[in-house]
């Protein structure tokens, strides 16, 4: 695990309703990483939805044509810190899912540089997830998962797959990276699901 920016802020609490039990707020926006950050090229770069039987994908420039959405989101990572008020610029996973036929129920989430993640389709859809290029109104840092990452904001941030290249649909759930390593199947916040067993 690389770690590459510390926590220099102060760890304060915040408004209950806002910040999730047993995390602290934090001003920075650290990086967690669990290997180096990938520079693919953006004339190389495709988001693809597999797992249906037509595969559907996107250029770089495609995705930059789909409809943009500005949102303003707080993260909350399992490490313990969350950030509110944060503004990312993408687009919505249900604009992209509108484009296969599917009634799957999971998904694994695909990166360059081997990370995966799966979530269930439902916190997926209904306007709850993005693949947002843009943070603070600059294109996304490589750090923080530029070009685009997954954007699943109501979920322990493990969930939103920095270097995102694409989803695939499946039937069972299929644990990813951090998964198999002990996080738990879903990571709601709320609700402290952290590890197995939580
Ligand atoms: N591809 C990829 N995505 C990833 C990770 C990773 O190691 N690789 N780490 C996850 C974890 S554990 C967290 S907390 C967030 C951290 O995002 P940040 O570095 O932008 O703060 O990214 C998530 N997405
Ligand atoms: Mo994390």
């Amino acid at each position: 695990m690389i770690v590459s920016r510390g926590f220099r802020g102060r760890r304060r609490d915040g408004p209950p309703d806002r910040v999730p039990p047993g995390q602290y707020l934090t001003d920075d926006f650290p990086v967690l990483s669990a290997g180096p950050t990938p520079h693919t090229p953006l004339d190389e770069w495709t988001f693809t939805i597999h797992g249906v039987d037509e595969p559907k994908g996107w250029t770089w420039e495609e995705l930059q044509a789909l409809p943009r959405e500005t949102v303003t989101v707080d993260i909350h990572c399992v490490t313990r810190w969350s950030k509110l008020d944060t503004v990312w610029e993408g687009v919505s996973v249900d604009r992209l899912l509108e484009e296969v036929e599917h009634d799957a129920a999971y998904a694994l989430a695909f990166c360059d540089g081997g990370y995966t993640t799966n979530l269930p389709v439902e916190d997926l859809t209904g306007g709850k997830a993005w693949v947002a290029y843009s943070y603070g109104g600059e294109p996304l840092d490589p750090e923080h998962g530029g070009p685009a990452r997954l954007l699943v904001p109501h979920l322990y941030f493990w969930k939103s797959a920095k270097w995102v290249r694409g989803l695939t649909l499946r039937d069972e759930d299929e644990p990813g990276f951090w998964e198999t390593n002990g996080y738990h199947l879903r990571g709601d916040p709320w609700l402290e699901q952290r590890y197995w067993g939580d």
